[in-house]
């Protein structure tokens, strides 16, 4: 089946990240991808200096209002990063009008790494994010974010008590599952967890290089391609976790493309496992 879905979160020019990895992944996985850009920034805010910003959230409810006129639906509604606490609002008011019966809401709640918010973020939008993520079908924290969320402590050094523990205080309903990314159990690995229904399932890879910017963008993308196409939430997250590896391996022996990974030579990878 034909589907469409719509993402939003920004567009950084440079930097590979959000909607420039977004629209591509998701095309690449046959879906018809729209877009509503939250913001316009020459670059990602993760080591340029100087970037510009322009905040579109003034835009979002006349291009809403727009595709309500028009009669337009979708079959899943991905959200990425956020600029604001409004533009969250936003963001709940078009899952509750534009999405079909049924079609899921899923949440990258992209706003930390390793133990810190994003320089932009507070508790307040922390707090806002939280009213997002508890109406999403699938949600896809890292251990950071989902600390901030739940409130529990972060660590970097744990066990599969404390992943469920986050994984459960996750968790708004029995039916909202809970994928999340980059939980490590042993030195030199890392990997996927995936609670569904009182269900922990762990997938293990290889651990490339820590905190290389944009790949919780092209593993969410990846796995949204993955899930709308029919696989399971934990196929897609399996996939999603081998084709990001693939992206990052393929850049590490690049010191001048510090900036992102390439994922555009390992989209035939993708395409195929799909
Ligand atoms: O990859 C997440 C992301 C998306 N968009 C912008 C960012 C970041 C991470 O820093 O700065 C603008």
């Amino acid at each position: 089946m034909y589907k469409r879905i719509l993402t939003i979160q920004d567009i950084s020019c440079v930097g590979q990240c959000s909607l420039t990895v977004a629209l591509p992944i998701l095309s690449a996985c046959g879906l018809e991808t729209v877009i509503l850009p939250s913001a316009i920034l020459s670059t990602h805010t993760g080591g340029f200096k100087g970037f510009t910003f322009r905040d579109l959230t003034d835009d979002i409810d006349g291009i809403a209002d727009h595709w309500a006129k028009e009669g337009i639906f979708f079959d899943g509604l991905y959200t990425g990063y956020l600029g604001s606490v409004s533009q969250i609002d936003k963001v709940i008011s078009i899952a509750d009008t534009r999405l079909k019966e049924g079609a899921p809401l899923i949440v990258d709640p992209a706003m930390a790494d390793n133990g810190k918010l994003y320089s932009i973020f507070d508790d307040e939008f922390v707090k806002n994010m939280r009213r997002l993520t508890d109406k999403a079908d699938i949600i896809l924290p890292n251990i950071t974010e989902a600390s901030f969320l739940t409130g529990i402590e972060y660590k970097e050094t744990y066990d599969d008590a404390y992943i469920r523990q986050l994984a459960e205080s996750l968790a708004a309903n029995d039916r909202q599952i809970v994928v999340l990314t980059g939980v490590g159990y042993r030195e030199g690995k890392t990997g996927v967890a995936v609670y569904q229904g009182g269900t922990l399932q762990y997938y293990e890879h290889e651990k490339v290089a820590k905190g290389s910017h944009g790949t919780g963008d092209i593993y969410a993308s990846a796995f949204v391609g993955a899930y709308t196409q029919g696989h399971s939430a934990y196929d897609a997250a399996v996939i999603a976790a081998d084709y990001t590896v693939r992206c990052i391996l393929g850049t590490q022996s690049d010191p001048d493309h510090w900036y992102g990974v390439k994922f555009e030579p390992q989209l035939k990878y993708l395409i195929n496992r799909l």
